[in-house]
C-alpha cells in the first residue's frame, strides 16, 4: 500500500493520467516547477499586450480596431486566469508581480521585439499566437487541474487570434507591391523569434526531465516546434510569403520540414535582458502598476469595511 502522501503514490497518480488538484498532496519540486512555469506564462500574456497595444490607435479601419481591442483584452484575461491558477499553489499575486518586476521571473522572449508597423500585427497574430496555441493545445492535457482547465478556455480564444493575424497577412499579400513587401518584412523579422518561443532544443532544456516525468509537459520543445513549422510553412506558401531561410526543405521521407539552425546566441541574449525592448516592457509594466496602486488600496479598504460590517451584524 502506498501512503497517500508519498511521492511514489503521487507519481502513480500522474502515470495513471489523473489530474492533481490544489489540495492534493504534491512534492515540493512539482509545486515550485508549476509556480515557475505558470507564472512565467501569465507574465507573458500580460507583457504580450504591449507590442499590440501600441497599434490600437493606428488600426487601419474600425473593424480592425475592434478586433485588435478584443484580442488584447483576451490576452489580459488569459493572464488573470493564469495568475488565479498559480495562486492555488499558495503564492500571492503581489509576490508574482514582484518577481516579474525585479527580473527574477522570465516572460516569453518574443515580447522583447518591437511591432514596427501594421504588418507586424498580422505577423504577431499568425506566428506568435500560432506558436502559443501549438504549445497550449498540448498543455490542455497537463497534469495540474487548474492549469489544464485554464488552457481549454484560453485555446478557444487563441485560435481566433491566430486567424485574425492570418487574415491581416492574407489581405496585405492581396494588396499592392508595397503592402506585400511589408508583410514579407514582418514575416522575416518574426519567424525566427517565433521558433524560439518553444524554448531550447530538448538536449539543452534543463526543465524538461521533470516536466515530462510529471506530465506537466505532454510534448517536448522540439516536438512542438516541429509541429508549428510543419503547420505554418504551407500557410505561408499559400498566400505567397517566402520562408526567410534559404536552407529550408521538406524531407519527403519523414514528411517534416528541416531548417537552418536557430540562432541560440540571440535567444540567450534576449532572455538575459538584452533584446530590443526588454527595458521598455518592464518600465511600462512598473509605471502602470504604480499608477494602479489606488485601485488595489480601494479594493482592500472595501474588503475591510465589508468584513467589519459582517462582524457587527453577526
Ligand atoms: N522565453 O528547460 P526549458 C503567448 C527559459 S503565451 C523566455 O526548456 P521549460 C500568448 C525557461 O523558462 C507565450 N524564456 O524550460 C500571447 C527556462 O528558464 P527558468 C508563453 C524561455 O519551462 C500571444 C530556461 O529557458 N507561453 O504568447 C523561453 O521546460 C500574443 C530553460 O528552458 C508559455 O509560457 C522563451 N521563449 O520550457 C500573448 C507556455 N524558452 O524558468 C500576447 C508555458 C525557455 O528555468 C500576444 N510554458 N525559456 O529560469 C512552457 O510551455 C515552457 O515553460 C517553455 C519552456 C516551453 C516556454
Amino acid at each position: 500500500m502506498h501512503n497517500e502522501h508519498s511521492d511514489t503514490h503521487f507519481q502513480s497518480r500522474i502515470d495513471n493520467g489523473e489530474h492533481i488538484e490544489p489540495k492534493d498532496y504534491m512534492p515540493e519540486g512539482y509545486r515550485k516547477h508549476l509556480i515557475r512555469q505558470m507564472s512565467q506564462h501569465a507574465h507573458s500574456e500580460v507583457i504580450g499586450m504591449q507590442p499590440e497595444g501600441n497599434w490600437i490607435t493606428r488600426a487601419p479601419s474600425l473593424r480592425a480596431k475592434q478586433i485588435l481591442l478584443a484580442k488584447i483584452q483576451d490576452e489580459g484575461g488569459h493572464g488573470l486566469y493564469l495568475y488565479s491558477a498559480v495562486e492555488t499553489l499558495g503564492v500571492s499575486r503581489a509576490e508574482l508581480i514582484e518577481q516579474l518586476q525585479t527580473g527574477k521571473a522570465k516572460y516569453s522572449s518574443i515580447f522583447n521585439y518591437p511591432a514596427l508597423n501594421w504588418a507586424d500585427i498580422g505577423a504577431i497574430g499568425w506566428l506568435v499566437d500560432g506558436a502559443a496555441i501549438v504549445n497550449q493545445v498540448s498543455l490542455q492535457r497537463t497534469s495540474y487541474g487548474p492549469y489544464s482547465r485554464a488552457m481549454v478556455r484560453i485555446c478557444k480564444e487563441e485560435s481566433f487570434h491566430q486567424r485574425q493575424g492570418y487574415e491581416i497577412m492574407t489581405t496585405m499579400m492581396r494588396g499592392t507591391k508595397d503592402q506585400q513587401a511589408m508583410a514579407q518584412d514582418a514575416m522575416n523579422r518574426w519567424w525566427w523569434p517565433a521558433l524560439m518561443m518553444f524554448g531550447p532544443h530538448d538536449s539543452d532544456s534543463p526543465r524538461s526531465g521533470d516536466a515530462v516525468r510529471w506530465k506537466i509537459k505532454r510534448e517536448t520543445n522540439d516536438e512542438l516546434c516541429q509541429k508549428f513549422i510543419d503547420k505554418t510553412i504551407p500557410q505561408a506558401e499559400l498566400i505567397g510569403l517566402t520562408i526567410p531561410d534559404k536552407n529550408f526543405k521538406l524531407d519527403e521521407k519523414t514528411g517534416h520540414y528541416t531548417l537552418s539552425p536557430i540562432n541560440w546566441e540571440e535567444f540567450h541574449r534576449v532572455v538575459a535582458g538584452h533584446g530590443p525592448c526588454n527595458k521598455q516592457r518592464l518600465d511600462h509594466h512598473i509605471k502602470h502598476h504604480q499608477e494602479g496602486a489606488w485601485v488595489r488600496e480601494a479594493a482592500e479598504a472595501y474588503k475591510l469595511k465589508t468584513a467589519k460590517k459582517e462582524l457587527v451584524t453577526a
